[in-house]
């Protein structure tokens, strides 16, 4: 490990396949139960929420959950669920709400679970680090990943492990036993592909240049596209933006420079129309990172930057192997920048409100 690899934040990038290995161990001994809690959704509209990390955790879940399982199902903020629970529940449905949270203690997550049990009969499905936080106090059940919890602020290993667990539930409601297999290769596979590249990102972070990050995915990857602009946000300070990808031309694309880093989270779906940005931002001088599972020469041609899984799994199972690179991306330009990502500026491991 160099000078610039220590801390708790690069060790915990780090050890994720370790706690995906962990996770899935977990939800195995869990199946059964699982099999019988989910079953019982009938017509249950299905509700996922958290804050920050854990709420951009929430909109990947929520549209892979939609996507695989044709049940409906919506990402929001806590925060939205104590404020304004009008602008997304019906009166006289029927709601399961998933919650995640790493400390198990975030007040509005809390708050959310809370009301929507007292006010609205909601079941109570909660993903946590701490199996013994008041979170999961308070639900009819929880799955806790204690290996995924972190020492550090930021959240990688548990964002990710979370992620993974969830997408494992999504398998077990469709008796998947491909899907699951398939969740259960991606310890290995993350520990092969992070040991192949995980040094690839380290010169685009240590590029005194950009000073301007934007990433961009679709569907699943929309959230996983906040998560790493939130890492680059609350490790580096720097400007730095998410959106929908083809989102990105209505407006934003005029902030685009020589200073400009635009990462695209690349998927089947999005694949000719991704490119094309690609090409458009590089016209306007950005530098563009691809990360895609299966790179052609089509796709190399607007990349200055490559990041190819090759995992060889079903579209949208892999997205989370995009994770550590653009954590890394952060650690990176912190370290060159004499920054400790271990302990960011204004941020506290865990947010909780004060009483009012
Ligand atoms: C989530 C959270 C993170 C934030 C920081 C503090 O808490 O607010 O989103 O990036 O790490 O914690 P939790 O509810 O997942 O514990």
């Amino acid at each position: 490990m160099t000078k610039q690899e220590g801390g708790y934040t690069f060790s915990e990038i780090e050890d994720q396949p370790q706690a995906w290995q962990s996770t899935i161990e977990v939800v195995d001994e869990e199946k059964e139960f699982l099999k019988q809690f989910f079953h019982n959704m009938d017509d249950e509209e299905i509700i996922f929420t958290g804050c920050g990390t854990s709420y951009y955790l929430s909109l990947s879940a929520a549209a892979l959950f939609q996507s695989f399982t044709n049940r409906r199902a919506r990402g929001v903020p806590s925060s939205e669920l104590v404020l304004f629970p009008q602008s997304v529940i019906t009166k006289g449905k029927d709601y399961l709400l998933i919650s995640f949270s790493r400390s198990g203690e975030t007040s509005e997550t809390i708050l959310a679970v809370q009301r929507l049990k007292e006010e609205f009969g909601a079941r109570c499905l909660a993903f946590t680090c701490d199996a013994n936080s008041p979170l999961a106090k308070i639900c009819d059940h929880t799955i806790a990943i204690e290996r995924a919890g972190e020492k550090s602020v930021v959240m990688t290993k548990s964002f990710t492990s979370m992620l993974l667990a969830a997408q494992m539930c999504i398998a077990i409601i469709l008796g998947d036993e491909k899907y699951y297999r398939q969740l259960a290769s991606l310890p290995q596979i993350g520990k092969r592909i992070l040991s192949e590249k995980k040094n690839y990102v380290k010169e685009i972070g240590e590029n005194d240049e950009l000073t301007h990050f934007v990433f961009l995915g679709t569907g699943p990857y929309y959230g996983l596209a906040c998560e790493s602009m939130l890492k680059m946000k609350e490790m580096t300070y720097t400007t730095s933006e998410a959106y929908y990808s083809l989102e990105f031309r209505h407006g934003p694309i005029s902030c685009v420079s020589k200073n400009t880093l635009v990462v695209c989270l690349h998927s089947n779906s999005g694949d000719s129309y991704e490119k094309d940005i690609l090409k458009d931002v590089r016209n306007f001088g950005a530098r563009t990172l691809l990360m895609v599972e299966k790179l052609t020469e089509r796709r190399a041609g607007n990349a200055d930057y490559v990041i190819e899984l090759s995992s060889k799994l079903s579209p949208w199972v892999g997205g989370m192997l995009y994770m550590p690179f653009t954590q890394l991306l952060g650690y990176y330009r912190a370290r060159h920048r004499g920054i400790d990502p271990d302990h960011p500026q204004h941020l506290t491991p865990v947010v909780r409100l004060r009483e009012i």
